[in-house]
């Protein structure tokens, strides 16, 4: 019974190793159209002003699925982690907490913007530079994905 539920923790933890990394186990089947409805434009990851430091990820979301979905992360290739974030009140301070999945139904049209909504990346690539580009792939409870190409910027551009 221990070893069981050892092995079951360990197995938790592996997928969420995965899940953080932006891994894609290969045996998840999706559609190679992405998350029917889903429609991510205007992705842009900005780089921190300091090295080192968090880099945020923003795009706009309609969501046009007869079926509801929910959005549980965001994966970036190139960065260790991920976590998405919003602003809240926590400690009588207006802060960074965690962002609940976020859920989608028919007609859903929502941003991830500077002072709302965001993704937070954590241990960006030096690969990602100014100009160039990586993927960001959306994440639905179900376990489908939508990946798009969003713009890297250095920290000083329009967001
Ligand atoms: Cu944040």
């Amino acid at each position: 019974m221990h070893t069981r539920s050892f092995a079951a923790l360990a197995l938790g933890l592996a997928a969420l190793n995965l899940a953080a990394c932006g891994e894609q186990p290969a045996e998840v089947e999706q559609a190679p159209e992405g998350v029917a409805g889903l429609t991510v434009e205007n992705a842009r990851l900005i780089l921190p002003a300091v090295s080192g430091n968090p880099a945020a990820v923003y795009f706009d979301i309609t969501y046009d699925g007869d079926v509801d979905a929910t959005l549980s992360a965001v994966a970036v290739e190139g960065a260790a982690n991920t976590m998405m974030h919003q602003y809240g009140e926590k400690d009588l301070k207006v802060q960074m907490i965690p962002l609940d999945p976020v859920p989608l139904t028919k007609g859903a049209q929502l941003s991830f913007e500077p002072g709302g909504k965001h993704v937070m990346a954590m241990g960006v690539s030096e690969e990602l530079t100014a100009g160039a580009k990586t993927e960001v792939t959306l994440i639905m409870g179900s376990g489908d994905k939508t990946t798009v190409m969003a713009d890297v910027k250095g920290a000083g551009e329009d967001r």
